[in-house]
């Protein structure tokens, strides 16, 4: 059994790190897993490679992953860029937005209030405990917001809108949805309660990380076979 002390409220610690998400993503997988290219809009369009990317600091960050279904993922160590010092460097020029919004290669998506992107822990990665990126976790680049659940956590980046609205269709449906989802308020989704939400997402756990880890396989085999 992993240590379940100092958890956010109704977290269990487990002791590996499954590759999670919604359902119908568990088959949709990024076509370019080895390029980072990132395509920015507000009032203008830039995109962003890893070249640009690479003129920022480069930070290492260790902290705790908690998908909003009840399991956490203690200490993983992510490194990349701060998002905060690419908002000052290439975004901000673009727009002045409340919201963006993160677009990813396998359809998903999922928007971040502005003042929540900027936290000082909120980082784009592309490697993860001393390796690049793996698909299963992001790759080529993923956004780690510690301070909010694992949906808040894009993978497989390739486009951030700069919205000056903060309303935004996501990816899941709007009660599963919080517009903050701060782990440490339990903000799961919205209307109903985060304690109520943990009862109704803890049995899907199990067969949620199955099917991810299944498809995973059989991308993998398909992948190994066509190349
Ligand atoms: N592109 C993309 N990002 C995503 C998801 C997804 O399905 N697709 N699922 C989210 C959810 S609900 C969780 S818990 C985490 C899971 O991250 P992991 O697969 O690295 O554990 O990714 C988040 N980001
Ligand atoms: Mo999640």
């Amino acid at each position: 059994m992993s240590d379940q002390t100092g958890l956010p409220p109704g977290q269990r610690a487990i002791d590996h790190f499954p590759r999670f998400g919604l359902n119908p993503y568990a088959e949709r997988f990024p076509k370019e897993p080895d390029r980072i290219a990132l395509t920015i809009s507000g009032d203008g369009e830039a995109l962003l490679t890893g070249r640009d990317l690479a003129e920022l600091p480069r930070v290492e960050q260790t902290s705790d992953f908690h998908c909003v279904t009840t399991w956490s993922k203690r200490s993983l160590t992510w490194s990349g860029v701060r998002l905060a010092d690419v908002y000052d460097r290439f975004l901000a020029p673009l727009a002045e937005p409340r919201l963006l919004i993160f677009r990813c290669q396998d359809g998903y998506r999922v928007g971040l209030l502005l003042e929540d992107a900027l936290a000082p822990d909120v980082i784009l990665a592309d490697r993860l405990d001393g390796a690049p990126l793996s698909i299963a976790h992001g790759a080529p680049l993923r956004l780690v917001a510690p301070a909010h659940y694992g949906y808040k956590n894009p993978k497989h980046l390739k486009a951030i809108e700069l919205s000056r609205n903060t309303d935004y269709r996501p990816a899941a449906l709007r009660f599963m949805d919080h517009p903050r989802a701060r782990v440490a308020l339990e903000e799961r989704g919205r209307w109903i309660p985060g304690p109520i939400l943990r009862l109704l997402y803890r049995p899907l756990i199990a067969a949620t990380a199955r099917r991810f880890r299944e498809a995973l396989r059989r991308h993998q085999a398909d992948s190994a076979s066509a190349s």
